[in-house]
């Protein structure tokens, strides 16, 4: 892969530490940040600690760099203030940094909660309407249209990856659909990093035969899971929540906190 100098936002968090083991001495310079503090930086890697709400060091932060890997934020429902500072102008910050940087491809972890008021009975692809669940999901979708603007104005390549449940394992039956394991994440950004395309938005989710969503536009851009929750299906499938809205929706308990609307108008 050609790039000399890649950026991993959310370093110090449960992906940023999975992604920094596993992509150690793929570039010949890894840059980390994030807001809170991080391991030292050892061979072929930079640390720079940054707050991605303060846009002069975000852009000082782009500075050198090829390619990103967006990671950081707020990866959980919060207050507007929150959501708004960190994954909102966050956004923002990092793609106006990338553009005046000349990085050349972002790769945005999104979140399966940016369409999840969606039914599960509904098996939706990557051109599906936005459904957020809640401020966070509304934020990652706010991040995939911020992604088109400067992938078909400026040139910088975008892969959003919806990614639905990355742990080390499957927790409950939700997750039986949801899941992608940290290898088939990896693969991911293999995809994200090594083919060509302009904008392209896929599902960040292992080979589960429960899936709600059609990823055939990651699998046409050559991404080949390896991985599938259904060997934890006999321990998970009864593990489910008592609440019928977080059941009806792919979005699961992000969807029936503070719902207040009609389940039966749900998309
Ligand atoms: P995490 O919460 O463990 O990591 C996020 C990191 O971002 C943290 O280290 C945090 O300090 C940093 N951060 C928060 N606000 C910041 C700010 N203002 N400036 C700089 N850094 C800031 O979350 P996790 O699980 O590692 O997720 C990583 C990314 O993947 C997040 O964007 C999340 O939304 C996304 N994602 C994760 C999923 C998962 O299953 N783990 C599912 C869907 C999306
Ligand atoms: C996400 O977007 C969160 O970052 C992660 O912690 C999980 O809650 C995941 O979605 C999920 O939907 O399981």
């Amino acid at each position: 892969m050609p790039y000399q100098r890649v950026l991993l936002t959310g370093a110090a968090g449960h992906l940023g530490r999975v992604l920094r083991a596993r992509l150690a001495g793929r570039f010949p310079v890894l840059r980390l940040s994030d807001v809170a503090e991080m391991d030292p930086a050892g061979p072929g890697e930079e640390v720079m600690r940054c707050d991605l709400a303060n846009a002069d060091a975000v852009a000082e932060l782009c500075r050198g760099v090829d390619a990103i890997l967006h990671f950081g934020g707020r990866s959980n429902e919060d207050s507007w203030d929150t959501i708004l500072s960190a994954n909102i102008a966050g956004a923002i910050h990092l793609w106006e940094g990338a553009r005046l940087a000349g990085v050349r491809r972002i790769i945005f972890a999104s979140s399966n909660h940016a369409i999840g008021l969606h039914r599960r009975s509904t098996r939706i692809d990557h051109r599906a309407q936005a459904a957020p669940d809640g401020r966070y999901g509304l934020s990652k979708a706010f991040g995939e249209d911020l992604a088109a603007l400067y992938a078909y104005k400026h040139g910088i390549a975008a892969l959003c990856i919806r990614i639905g449940s990355s742990f080390a394992e499957p927790a409950d039956a939700r997750q039986l659909s949801t899941w992608m394991s940290f290898d088939d994440l990896v693969r991911m950004i293999e995809v994200g990093l090594g083919a060509d395309y302009t904008y392209e938005i896929v599902y960040g989710v292992s080979d589960n035969s429960r899936s709600f969503w059609d990823n055939s536009n990651a699998e046409r851009l050559g991404y080949l899971p390896a991985d599938s929750a259904d060997r934890f299906a006999a321990a998970l499938a009864e593990k489910r929540t008592a609440d019928p809205v977080a059941e009806l929706t792919q979005g699961g308990t992000f969807s029936s906190a503070e719902f207040s609307g009609d389940p039966s108008a749900l998309p």
